[in-house]
């Protein structure tokens, strides 16, 4: 196997397929059949693969022939595309979304982040049995929210091949900031592989896919830095946690094809722009496995909302976006000229890529890919350090903090307060903290790291989104104290190729976790593995606490990274079984699922 290839260009093999492609492409725009995605103004310029206006819409779910980055392939289809269309509703509306399902085999569509009832929500086997072949399965709901959020097959492995799309809902009231244009731009990770066969792949063969080990020459380059013990300690290590110090990523761009609006790299989709317009660019992360670092060199992206919640706007050079997680960005280009739209992946085998322009056939340079980051000691984060809070340790550096204040000097005392996140009701210091030992609500848990963004990301080079930035406009409704606490570890043994929460297996649980119906609860999430998992709730939100006191940013996805602890805080008030899970694919199918159920 060529092990270079990943590490070098992935698509070097494929670019010699692409003068064929282009010819095609090029042969049809003569004939006047332009495929839709280059139509470069007007709304379908928006997004690549068209749109479904609510609140009524018909999707059709086929498996057929089409060409991804100029190769035949055989994705799932939804109205003809892979991935699918944007669905478009508005806010107030009553949705209705008929779904035939055209396979020999069940499918099923889920609303990624939508607040609906439990019956809609899309999960066979939680929420509904799925749709037959043949059967046409009519979801209805109300639309109660705004937002970029997204839709897919949650039967199988088939969101791997395409079976994803955008759903933006309009907001019914002004939103908190104001554009001229938008694009949206949804990430995903191809493969022309069978995903049975990936998946059989990773449990036969640790790192099957990460062609990125360390090798022997490495060992003693790090011996002459940092001498043999201190090495020879750090191997140990790893080989006992049976991880590689790369593993960045499980499925690597050995295999995927990283795509933007379900085009390649070289195929650049263009989004255009006039300058001195305002763009809202509605990103996001429907991969399968795969986390990127968004970037636009030469532009300025102002983070405007997460996971579809409006966020006081946080000026960044780059955001990291976990899978399944969106963001919401505005940029103003001044310039009529061409700007890239890079994003990398996390692991660092591969991109997508679009370009920003004022008119169509532009490209801007493409930057340099970052070197592979290497998983040691402070990527493990909290573990190693003893029970010592690395978080904390971090805010104290941090100009915007609490300056020189020692922590521990305000043992008691009400921090969110403190912290000028408002007042926090007026009550007593000792209020939850002392009585049922708890923090107050909104406070970072120890053993957080939301003053990092992960690996691979060095803090100095550009001003990158993390975490602790997220802060909501207003407090969110529920102001209650949580009544308790729930803890789950987030478990695997990747050797084994075996994912779980609490060390059980979705095969192995014997019942629903429960959250009692109307509870204010807090969920402790405690990654003891040494990947980052982008833990999904169905139904609900997660108030992350990020340390925004009362301003708490809230979530559907969390990505928790390796050795970190995180909580949010929960308001059970939808009745029902819900699906909780990594939204890793591999791992909710390794068995990293719970249902939750409030009642
Ligand atoms: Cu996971």
């Amino acid at each position: 196997m060529a092990r270079s290839s990943v590490i070098t260009h992935p698509l070097s093999r494929r670019r010699l397929l692409k003068g064929g492609a282009a010819l095609g492409i090029g042969s049809a725009a003569a004939l006047g059949l332009r495929p839709a995605w280059a139509d470069p103004w007007g709304q379908t310029n928006t997004y690549a693969k068209g749109i479904e206006e609510g609140p009524e819409v018909a999707l059709a779910i086929r498996r057929e022939s089409l060409e991804i980055d100029g190769q035949a392939a055989l994705p799932y289809t939804i109205n003809g595309e892979s991935p699918g269309p944007m669905i478009r509703l508005k806010e107030g509306q009553d949705a209705v979304l008929r779904v035939t399902n055209l396979l020999d085999e069940p499918t099923s569509i889920h609303w990624h982040g939508l607040i609906l009832p439990p019956d809609q929500d899309g999960v066979p086997g939680v929420s509904f049995p799925g749709i037959a072949p043949g059967e046409t399965f009519t979801y209805r709901f109300p639309v109660r929210q705004n937002g970029t959020y997204w839709y897919h097959s949650h039967s199988g492995l088939q969101e791997q091949l395409g079976h994803a799309g955008p759903l933006i809902i309009d907001a019914a009231e002004r939103e908190p900031f104001r554009y001229d244009r938008e694009h949206v731009l949804l990430l995903t990770d191809w493969t022309f592989e069978d995903p049975m066969t990936v998946f059989r792949n990773l449990k036969t063969a640790e790192g099957y896919y990460n062609f990125q080990e360390r090798t022997i020459a490495d060992f003693f380059a790090d011996v002459r830095e940092k001498g043999f013990a201190a090495t020879a300690e750090m191997r140990g290590m790893w080989a006992k946690m049976r991880m590689s110090s790369r593993d960045i990523a499980d499925v690597t761009g050995s295999t995927y094809t990283y795509l933007l609006n379900g085009h390649s790299p070289e195929e650049n989709w263009t989004a255009l722009f006039k300058a001195g317009e305002r763009i809202r660019l509605r990103v996001i992360n429907g991969s399968a496995m795969s986390y990127f670092d968004v970037r636009i060199p030469g532009l300025k992206m102002t983070v405007v909302a997460a996971d579809g919640q409006p966020v006081q706007p946080v000026p960044v050079d780059e955001f990291r976006i976990a899978v399944a997680e969106t963001y919401d960005v505005l940029v103003a280009p001044e310039d009529d000229t061409a700007y890239t739209i890079f994003a990398e992946s996390m692991d660092r085998s591969g991109y997508a890529r679009a370009t920003l322009a004022p008119r169509e056939g532009m490209a801007a340079e493409i930057p340099e890919r970052r070197r592979i980051a290497d998983r040691g000691m402070e990527a493990m984060g909290a573990h190693d350090m003893g029970g010592m809070d690395h978080a904390g340790m971090e805010d104290m550096n941090d100009a915007d903090d609490m300056g020189s204040m020692d922590h521990s000097e305000m043992e008691g005392m009400d921090h969110s307060a403190m912290e000028g996140m408002g007042d926090a009701g007026g009550r007593e210091p000792s209020d939850g903290e002392d009585e049922a030992g708890m923090l107050a609500p909104g406070e970072a848990q120890p053993g957080s790291r939301y003053g990092q963004a992960g690996i691979g990301i060095d803090p100095e080079a550009r001003r990158t989104l993390v975490y602790r930035d997220l802060k909501a406009f207003t407090p969110w409704p529920d102001r209650r104290i949580p009544g308790r606490e729930l803890e789950l570890r987030l478990t695997g043994n990747m050797e084994r190729y075996m994912w779980s929460f609490d060390g059980k297996k979705f095969s192995e649980v014997t019942g629903p976790i429960h959250f009692e119906k109307d509870e204010r609860l807090r969920l402790i999430l405690v990654n003891e593995t040494m990947m980052e998992h982008p833990i999904h709730l169905h139904g609900m939100w997660m108030e992350l606490e990020n340390g925004q006191g009362e301003l708490i940013p809230r979530k559907h996805t969390l990505n928790i990274k390796p050795g970190e602890r995180v909580s949010a805080l929960i308001t059970a008030d939808a009745e029902g079984s819900w699906a909780f899970h990594c939204h890793l694919l591999y791992h909710m199918d390794a068995g990293m699922f719970r249902v939750v159920k409030v009642s």
